[in-house]
């Protein structure tokens, strides 16, 4: 049976020639009955709050998780003819595995992005397989789960699993069978005319590479047809956001917002960074985040001048500043926020004079966010800038010439203007910041001056002050979209937020 491609996915008909002629894996009106019951994870049957039927995902349609499946074949046909490798393919992605914190104690589950971007399933254990249909046009293919079978025993303690009927109802792969049963494939994948792609370098599954493709990957390796990796191909893709990504990702960032602000209001000094940390987190999580996206750094003082400050263990007194970087994980999509204010509401002249300095900078290197730029460009603008600002404060000496402000600016903000972002925080991170912008596409812009308190060449009343502001930001044809606008950064608005403190 064939199915006309639905009129909203016309946009990426254009000129492709395989999505015009699909003939499966992309059945929107076809949706399978979910099982009346829970699955391994929240389903539009079980959790009608969140998903809408046909979601896989919240805000993810069976329809995207497919269209996905069918960009990365089409990618790989496209890198196997300069590779020039046959036109059989099988792609294999491995989930992550549980971990635990002790014993028998496992963490809470976080699924590799990269099995999450193309399937949407939510349970550990498990391989996704795509193979082309031979002698098919282009990127025909069909899509298999291998998934956890139903064991009452092992669904005792760790809960429902979605097992083989609810995975395809759920997903709207072509078919589902459990773990164990991928030994049967393997035999098919051996053949010298299959070309595997798989990231057989760093497998997510170190227990099921070992049980099924450590020896295809040796028994390949001696022959021509070696296995190719694709983690490049997947991260081309999860680069470029759709809207549906993107109003995910507004969402992350409207929650992480307003995390700041409530966090912002609530610290009377002296205040235990634990405190802002603690606040921080049950605000993002009462408004609907999942996790916080990473370990926050929430770092009082002169600590806001190591980077990466997470022991966030320390006392802020009165008079001091805090630094906080942190973002949440609402529905898959991350947010990565900083803000510097000081802890008492009022700004000292000299936390103001630098504090101005870096929201100049990154404003400025906001303005630059358009199609066709790129980080690296943003990135040796907002290092001219910082010198130009070194030198008005006289944090450097007037008479510095270009080469020695620059080695200053280096030295002050020691990181990049940014980085892409999406599932995850430093997300496709093979991807070169020498790429040109394009529309689709989310960053974040963090420029920031660190002057640590033992650096006797800087002028006393700046020493021990760490200040970053960051903003998240998607690219697009017209203005950019600062998915962090709701978050107070002007010194007016730090200094209004504070003083409605509880
Ligand atoms: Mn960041």
């Amino acid at each position: 049976m064939r199915f006309p491609p639905p009129t909203f996915l016309l946009g990426f008909t254009k000129g492709c020639i395989s999505c015009i002629q699909r003939k499966y894996s992309l059945k929107p009106e076809q949706l399978l009955k979910l099982p009346k019951r829970y699955l391994g994870q929240p389903s539009p049957f079980t959790h009608p709050q969140c998903l809408k039927p046909g979601e896989v995902t919240p805000g993810l349609t069976q329809t995207e998780y497919a269209l996905r499946r069918h960009k990365l074949m089409s990618l790989v046909q496209k890198e196997s003819q300069t590779l020039g490798c046959g036109t059989d393919h099988a792609v294999v992605i491995l989930s992550n595995p549980t971990l635990y914190m002790t014993s028998d104690i496992p963490f809470p589950f976080h699924q590799h992005n990269d099995f999450l971007y193309l399937c949407g399933f939510l349970e550990p254990d498990s391989i996704l397989l795509l193979q082309s249909k031979p002698g098919q046009i282009l990127s025909s293919h069909t899509a298999k789960l291998y998934v956890p079978r139903r064991d009452p025993s092992r669904e005792l303690w760790d809960g429902p699993r979605s097992g083989t009927d609810g995975t395809v109802s759920l997903t709207g792969v072509d078919e589902a069978f459990s773990t164990e049963e991928f030994k049967h494939v393997l035999p098919g994948l051996h053949d010298e005319g299959v070309t595997v792609w798989y990231d057989y370098s760093r497998p997510a599954h170190s227990a099921l590479h070992s049980s099924f493709l450590q020896s295809l990957v040796e028994f390949k390796s001696r022959g021509k047809n070696r296995i190719r990796p694709m983690r490049h191909l997947v991260q081309q893709l999860r680069l470029v956001k759709s809207q549906a990504e993107i109003e995910l990702m507004k969402q992350a960032g409207r929650i992480s917002s307003q995390a700041f602000i409530q966090t912002m209001r609530c610290g009377k000094a002296p205040v235990k960074e634990a405190f802002l940390y603690a606040k921080f987190d049950f605000e993002s999580r009462a408004r609907g985040a999942d996790i916080l996206a990473f370990p926050p750094v929430v770092a009082g003082g002169n600590r806001a001048t190591t980077l990466h400050y997470v022991k966030n263990n320390q006392i802020i007194k009165c008079g001091e500043m805090v630094l906080l970087d942190g973002g949440c994980e609402a529905s898959c999509y991350v947010s990565d926020i900083t803000r510097t204010w000081p802890v008492n509401g009022r700004f000292t002249a000299s936390q103001e004079a630098l504090y101005q300095a870096v929201l100049d900078v990154q404003k400025s290197c906001l303005s630059l966010c358009f199609p066709g730029t790129s980080l690296e460009n943003i990135y040796s603008h907002m290092l001219t800038l910082i010198a130009r600002k070194l030198k008005d404060l006289m944090i450097v000496p007037r008479g510095f010439n270009d080469s020695q402000l620059f080695k200053a600016a280096r030295k002050y903000c020691p990181h990049h203007v940014g980085h892409y972002l999406g599932m995850d925080v430093h997300d496709t991170p093979d991807v070169s910041r020498s790429i040109p912008l394009q529309p689709g596409m989310v960053i974040t812009i963090e420029p920031g001056i660190y002057i640590p308190e033992n650096d006797t060449e800087a002028p006393e009343q700046f020493r021990g002050l760490g200040i970053r502001i960051e903003d998240d930001v998607v690219i697009t044809e017209q203005c950019p979209v600062i998915l962090s606008a709701d978050c107070p950064k002007e010194i007016y608005e730090i200094q209004q937020v504070l003083e409605k403190r509880n």
